[in-house]
């Protein structure tokens, strides 16, 4: 490494590049694309800039590397897959195998949750996970005591909502009504209904 260069881990890397690719492209005088994307080889200019040193290779691995597909790399321009708050179109196909999805938050959450159902609050979309246990490691991002909250996928269908598969973990809707969510029964806890 040459002397002044900085070098992120690959965790610090992960969410920085979904900070960028998520919410502020701005800050490295980057620019999305309408569906997301930016030139690999801008993010890395980009990044050299501010000086942080990164080869192709190393964003490849990163990609590849994600245990929650958070990026996605296509001719050349890498993209988030999920968790913007910058509105962008993103085709994913519609999921219509899947039953039940689940999603896990904070207890404090849960009156107005059943009451209203699930909103993107500060993103572009609601997010779900394919199991109970991916759901909790999701809550115990906001609460040391997370609820995970079951969601009846098929009734969402019937009701005329889709959900989509943004990676192997993370599915995605426009908005989870309340008479599709219950808490996931048998697991110890039990809201008062709001
Ligand atoms: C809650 C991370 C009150 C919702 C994660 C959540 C995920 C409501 C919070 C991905 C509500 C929003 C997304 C309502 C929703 N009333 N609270 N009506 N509707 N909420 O971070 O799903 O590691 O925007 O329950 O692991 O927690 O960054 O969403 O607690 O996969 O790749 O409002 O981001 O992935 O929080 O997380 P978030 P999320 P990464």
């Amino acid at each position: 490494m040459n002397k002044g260069e900085k070098k992120f881990s690959r965790v610090k890397l992960s969410k920085f590049l979904s900070l960028v690719l998520r919410h502020k492209p701005w800050i490295l005088g980057l620019e999305l694309d309408e569906e997301g994307f930016v030139p690999i080889e801008d993010l890395i200019e980009a990044l050299k800039r501010k000086g942080f040193f990164l080869d192709e290779k190393e964003v490849f691995l990163l990609v590849e590397r994600d245990e929650k597909g958070r990026f996605e790399i296509s001719g050349g321009k890498i993209r988030a897959r999920y968790g913007h708050s910058i509105p962008v179109r993103i085709d994913y196909p519609e999921e219509k195998k899947v039953r039940v999805l689940y999603h896990g938050t904070s207890p404090r959450n849960i009156p107005r949750i059943l009451k209203e159902g699930l909103k993107p609050m500060n993103r572009v979309w609601v997010h779900m996970s394919p199991s109970f246990e991916e759901a909790l490691r999701v809550g115990l991002r906001r609460s040391k005591n997370p609820v995970v909250l079951e969601i009846d996928v098929e009734k969402m269908r019937k009701l005329g909502l889709k959900v989509y598969r943004a990676s192997p973990k993370v599915f995605l809707s426009k908005e989870v009504p309340p008479e599709c969510i219950r808490v996931a029964p048998g697991r110890g806890f039990e809201p008062r209904r709001a």
